[in-house]
């Protein structure tokens, strides 16, 4: 007989959403099926959420939006989900490994701030009011490498529409989970956790920023930010925060992440410029990660048709790193 047991990721009862007893009672009718199986391979095996069916799956591969095309192949899924930056569960590129403990169910996302609209959804409620598509993006990380990826995601303005911002929101602050359990570098006291990112709302409901759920025409795996991470690619790719769990809409600018662990190197703004250096090196050019083959960067990363507008008059700013 299958005895139900509380285990590390499940959220108090009362705390429970449509979306959370949804997931419980799959999750029990999954494991009477598994518990077969699991006898060969043993009982861990029908404890883990991820062995089951991801319940976004059917929503995918989303038809691809044709406006946003590369100027590059798309980087090898082998290459992409390999050579990765998530810091809470490595300070090395191959983070996967790492990420046992991680689920993507259940997954409560939180809308609160200077909005009409305050709410707590989970993932797959908040994917019912939202357009899925796919999007081809160049990626250009501050440490001058880039890949190319189908992402697949919803536009960031659908959600500003879903939270209805009061006429004080000037910045959108967005916050990644919090769980040393889950990722061990969370408890490594020299960086202040959770990792946080921010956009102006003009950023936010540019056409570009793109919230993402899904890689390759699938559910994105974990080391890609599932199940919901920010893609901004005309800036330096720490601006998209992966595993995002709140939005608070805001008046004053947030203090992200790498601002606050080194301000002088990582500045809120971060749009890409090959003309401005990061202090310890060039950002005039850089290296394709699944070829190893250089090109020059471009200003914006190539976007300044669609985002140059949102930078007019700022020129004063730092608005390049
Ligand atoms: N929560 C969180 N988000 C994060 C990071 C991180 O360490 N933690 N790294 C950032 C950096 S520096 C980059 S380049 C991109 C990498 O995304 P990728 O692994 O999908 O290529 O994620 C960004 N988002
Ligand atoms: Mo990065």
């Amino acid at each position: 007989m299958y005895i139900r047991r509380r285990r590390g990721w499940e959220i108090p009862e009362s705390a429970a959403t449509p979306e959370g007893l949804y997931f419980s009672r799959r999750e029990l009718m999954g494991a009477g099926a598994m518990l077969a199986a699991a006898s060969l391979a043993g009982p861990a095996a029908a404890q883990r959420v991820s062995d089951l069916p991801d319940p976004s799956a059917g929503l995918y591969p989303a038809a691809r939006n044709p406006r946003y095309t590369l100027d590059r192949p798309v980087t090898p899924e082998a290459k992409s989900s390999t050579v990765n930056n998530y810091y809470e569960f490595s300070y090395g590129k191959n983070v996967a490994p790492s990420m046992s403990r991680f689920e993507r169910r259940p997954w409560l996302v939180k809308i609160d701030g200077l909005v009409d609209n305050p709410q707590e959804l989970g993932i797959d409620d908040l994917l019912k009011k939202v357009q899925l598509e796919e999007r081809l993006y160049r990626h250009r990380c501050v440490e001058a490498w880039s890949m190319a990826v189908p992402w697949t995601g919803f536009a960031m303005k659908e959600l500003v529409a879903l939270a209805g911002p009061k006429a004080g929101a000037k910045y959108v602050r967005m916050e990644t989970f919090l769980s040393p359990k889950v990722a061990s570098n969370q408890r490594d006291f020299r960086y202040p956790w959770p990792y946080v990112e921010g956009l102006t709302l003009a950023e936010a409901t540019n056409e570009l920023a793109f919230l993402v759920t899904g890689v390759y025409g699938k559910p994105a795996p974990g080391q890609f930010g599932a199940p919901l991470r920010l893609v901004t690619p005309w800036k330096y790719g720490f601006k998209s925060i992966k595993g995002i769990v709140r939005f608070s809409f805001t008046d004053k600018q947030p203090l992200s992440f790498w601002e606050e662990v080194q301000g002088a190197e990582y500045g809120f703004w971060a749009n890409v410029n090959p003309k401005v250096p990061h202090p310890r090196w060039s950002q005039a050019s850089e290296e394709d990660i699944a070829t190893g083959n250089r090109r020059p960067t471009e200003l914006f990363n190539g976007y300044g048709e669609y985002v140059a507008g949102l930078y007019a008059g700022r020129e004063a700013e730092k608005i390049w790193f």
